[in-house]
């Protein structure tokens, strides 16, 4: 697995033996170069952003630090290392050997996994393209940029994929990933919530925790497919990740340590009026992001999602962890699903268990979110404070599965599309919002009022540190 950091795309996949792949992908990057100049992070091409570039796939190899313009950021394709005699590990041909090729039969399929995973990447991107005029603080504005140049990174990931793969088809998929654009009336992106607009720092932070969250989830279960080029991209995936969900994690404790202090502060116990973000806000946009990235995972009862997994395409999360699970067939049995009832009532129905691969898929994320808010409550019932944050109703706000198509409220019971709207950030908060996240802050070591100062050091710079240095 050696690394060739010097070619023009870096590599440790041999790209320099294999001529015809090497062009191919060299000749795609110009593409992708003016996508991520036009699409990209607006008007902080020129500055120098300290980065953190993958330089091999150890221990050390991930995080190499420097200051660099984005556009010259060396965006590599990184595979994780094999796993000599690597089986299918689920489905029915559980125990063959891990295909190296794409099986013919699976070919279809396997390309609409990859083209779906990888048209999330640049789409992320492009929905935050705007977020640095309203940074908070040089270490957020840093943060940002980093996850930005990461999913990019994905991006390539994938459509090495398509390109060493899938022949000319990939190669038009690649081209295809560059010209759908988020939230485009005619070519949109392809899942939901890549089309929803991230226009504060408060979505950025959310969109962080919750729908970067159903990207570990969905990475993992594609890191168990049988098809080992993929499960090895996905593998080295899932490390950048990891820090995409505490960029959001920690982005909105520091706000909900800062809300608690500008709520003792005040009489009313009003953060608004001292400059702060209101917790029914937070609460709003926990409900919009949470619910938005609960329909990423597909419907519950699914029958893609059981040809995935009978084809050993994509498992269960973690479904190759010694002792987790003894089942790797899943023939017998059957999954609780929720399905609305008679008169608003909610029935558990038995779904065969490879069909209900998505639910046990978003009931794994689901309990992984509630650390979350678990860790948001502790601070506030540190301060004293009375107010919890919570995850909605699964059954709220969805556009996907059994509850699409009317509403239920937060708490889970029949609604009213006006009961529904109240739960969720209105054109009112946006405003409000973006005039109290107006313009970026800048100097070293300051922090935007809504927020408290960040806890966590980068590569054990001081928080003072000059993270991005402008053109
Ligand atoms: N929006 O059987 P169903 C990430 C379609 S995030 C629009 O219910 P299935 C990241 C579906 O395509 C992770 N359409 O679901 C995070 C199907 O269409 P057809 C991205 C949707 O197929 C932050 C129909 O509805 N990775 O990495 O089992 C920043 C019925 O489908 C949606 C992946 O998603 C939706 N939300 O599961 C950056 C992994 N949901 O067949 C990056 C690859 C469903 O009727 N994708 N549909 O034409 C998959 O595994 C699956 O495609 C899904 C859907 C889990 C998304």
């Amino acid at each position: 697995m050696s690394v060739d950091l010097d070619a023009r795309i870096p590599n440790n996949v041999d790209l320099a033996s294999d001529t015809k792949l090497r062009r191919a992908l060299e000749s795609w990057q110009p593409s992708f170069l003016r996508w991520w100049e036009e699409r990209g992070p607006d008007g902080l091409q020129r500055d120098q952003i300290y980065l953190r570039t993958a330089v091999g796939v150890d221990r050390e190899g991930w995080a190499h630090y420097d200051w660099v313009r984005m556009p010259d950021y060396r965006w590599g394709i990184f595979l994780a290392p094999p796993e000599p005699g690597r089986a299918v590990g689920f489905g029915d041909v559980a125990g063959n050997p891990a295909w190296q090729r794409v099986p013919g039969e699976h070919r279809a399929a396997l390309r609409r996994l990859i083209v779906t995973q990888g048209d999330t990447e640049p789409a992320s991107v492009e929905q935050q393209r705007k977020l640095g005029a309203r940074a908070p603080s040089l270490y957020d504005l840093r943060n940002l940029l980093q996850v930005n140049v990461e999913e990019a990174r994905h991006l390539w990931a994938m459509v090495y994929l398509l390109f060493s793969h899938f022949g000319r088809d990939g190669r038009e998929e690649a081209e295809a990933l560059l010209e759908r654009e988020s939230g485009e009336a005619d070519h949109p992106r392809i899942l939901g919530a890549f089309n929803r607009p991230i226009a504060t720092w408060l979505d950025f932070f959310c969109f962080a925790t919750f729908t970067d969250r159903d990207g570990k989830y969905q990475l993992a279960s594609l890191a168990e497919s049988g098809f080992d080029p993929l499960s090895r991209t996905c593998r080295f995936m899932l490390t950048e990740e990891a820090h995409h969900l505490s960029v959001g994690e920690g982005g909105i404790r520091r706000i909900v340590a800062r809300t608690a202090e500008l709520m003792k502060r005040d009489p009313n116990e009003d953060a608004r009026a001292q400059g702060g973000i209101d917790l029914p806000l937070l609460q709003r946009f926990v409900n919009h992001w949470y619910s938005e990235s609960l329909d990423l995972f597909g419907s519950p009862d699914s029958s893609n999602a059981a040809s995935y997994f009978a084809a050993g395409l994509k498992g269960r999360y973690q479904e190759s962890k010694t002792g987790l699970y003894e089942d790797h067939a899943l023939l017998e049995g059957s999954w609780a699903v929720e399905v609305p009832g008679a008169a608003g009532a909610v029935e558990a129905r038995a779904v065969p268990m490879r069909r209900a691969i998505n639910a046990m898929l978003q009931d794994a994320y689901t309990r992984e979110c509630e650390k979350s808010l678990a860790h948001w409550n502790d601070a506030l019932a540190r301060a004293g404070l009375a107010y919890r944050l919570s995850l909605p109703s699964a059954r709220f706000n969805r556009k996907i599965g059994a509850f699409a198509g009317s509403p239920w409220g937060a708490d889970g019971r029949p609604s009213s599309a006006e009961a529904v709207a109240a739960h969720l950030p209105g054109a009112a908060d946006l405003a409000w919002l973006e005039a109290l996240q107006d313009g970026p802050v800048l100097e070293r070591g300051q922090c935007a009022n809504w927020i408290a100062a960040p806890t966590h050091r980068i590569n054990a710079q001081p928080l003072d540190f000059e993270y991005v240095r402008s053109a």
